[in-house]
């Protein structure tokens, strides 16, 4: 398995192997703080490369080397010139600095390969083996760290930045985030082939109910995620909230120029209004416009954490089905639904929005910035896919899957 990607003048490259056969200037290992040495990627390195690395890490390191940071040794027996041992955290949970602290042990590493002039630095996937890190998010933090790097026009010789992958599971995920970082994703109908990167009409809807006061911030940051994610696109966002009644907040911004997302927890949840409502809105903007100027791909994502339980009676669900599947069978609109505290699958059913599209999530801090990872993907899905493939563009099991681990 192989994946790679030009970043400026440097390749990002994912392999499947392991890394003691690399043959690269720098092998970055999975140490702990106080170089000890250990099991995983710590074992492999000092039993391949022999003794002479440990001799030399605790000539030099007597102390260590803080979680976060990481110190330079020769190679030893290693088809390398060095080892940086990086030491990332353990993962507790995710609120104690972890991200940051993987990040700035990657970049660690980054620095001194540029520091001491080398042309290719192998790293495995640092703590998500024995220190537990989630491997989705720490692949996140991988690659988009490199990325940055990279970006920064800071990686002197650096030619190769590879990330050696021990199993295909774990290839897989570094593989998907990689295509969403840099929007470069696999077509579903034609891999090798992919049509160029379309313009989208991203609309989300947001339930702003009382039930949301406590997660508020939580949408809003998973929400910034999604658009950091897609900066570079070409995008159009509309947004609007909705509690007892239906409030639209902004119209058909250029991706890049979004900055905020306000969600005002207040009162009950008008669902069905609000969706009919902010599908005649859509339809009329994109009407009105210049067959030129109209995006390609239309994108609706509903998001509730609640059932409906006030819209004004003209607003039946029947009315709301038949809206959505005008939109879907007339203008090929994607529709996605997420419900918390419901079976959203049921649920979208009765809106004619297809299982596929429709996804239960964990209301709370760890699950919601998830959930908008999935619509992260599945925008990234619809933004190379053919138009005939719009459709099939589905939430997958790792989406899932996703929100039933703790
Ligand atoms: N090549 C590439 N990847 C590997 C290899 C290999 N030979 N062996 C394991 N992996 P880990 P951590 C993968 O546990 O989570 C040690 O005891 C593995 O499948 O090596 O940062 C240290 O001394 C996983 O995906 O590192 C520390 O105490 C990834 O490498 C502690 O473990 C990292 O797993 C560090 O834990």
């Amino acid at each position: 398995m192989f994946e790679s990607l030009q970043i400026g003048n440097t390749v990002l490259e994912l392999v499947l192997g392991d890394i003691t056969e690399q043959k690269v200037d720098a092998v970055v290992n999975a140490a702990n703080a106080s170089l000890a040495g250990g099991g995983g990627v710590d074992g492999a390195i000092h039993r391949s490369g022999g003794s002479a690395i440990m001799a030399e890490t605790r000539k030099k390191y007597p102390n260590g080397c803080p979680t976060g940071s990481a110190v330079p040794t020769g190679a030893g027996k290693l088809p390398a010139k060095f080892v940086f041992h990086a030491v990332g955290p353990r993962w507790h949970g995710g609120r104690s600095g972890e991200a940051e602290q993987l990040r700035s042990a990657y970049r660690r590493c980054l620095e001194l390969a540029a520091e001491k002039g080398c042309e290719s630095i192998v790293f495995p996937s640092i703590s998500t083996g024995a220190y537990g890190f989630p491997i989705d998010k720490a692949a996140e933090i991988a690659l988009r760290t490199v990325k940055d790097f990279l970006n920064e026009n800071s990686a002197g010789n650096i030619k190769t930045v590879r990330f050696c992958l021990f199993s295909g599971d774990d290839f897989n995920v570094y593989q998907r985030t990689l295509n969403v970082i840099h929007l470069k994703n696999v077509c579903k109908t034609d891999e090798r082939n992919p049509p160029m990167k379309s313009t989208i009409s991203l609309n989300i809807l947001v339930d702003s109910s009382g039930s949301m006061y406590t997660i508020a911030d939580d949408m809003s940051g998973g929400l910034n995620e999604l658009i950091a994610d897609h900066r570079d696109s070409d995008t159009l966002v509309t947004y609007s909230i909705f509690s007892d009644n239906y409030q639209p907040v902004f119209a058909e911004k250029p991706i890049r120029s979004v900055e905020q997302f306000a969600i005002k927890p207040d009162a009950s949840t008008a669902l069905l209004e609000s969706a009919c409502k902010m599908i005649d809105e859509v339809g009329e903007r994109l009407a009105a416009k210049p067959e030129s100027e109209r995006p390609e791909k239309v994108m609706f994502v509903i998001v509730t954490d609640g059932q409906e339980n006030a819209s004004a009676p003209e607003y039946t669900r029947a009315r709301l089905f038949a809206k959505i599947k005008e939109q879907t069978e007339t203008y090929n609109w994607l529709f996605l639904y997420l419900g918390a505290n419901q079976d959203a699958i049921q649920e979208a059913k009765t809106f004619g929005i297809s299982s596929d599209h429709a996804m239960d999530f964990r209301a709370d801090s760890v699950h919601i910035p998830e959930v908008w990872q999935s619509v992260s993907h599945r925008l990234a899905d619809m933004l190379y896919c053919k138009m005939e493939a719009v459709q099939s563009v589905a939430f997958e099991d790792i989406d899932r899957q996703k929100q039933e681990d703790d």
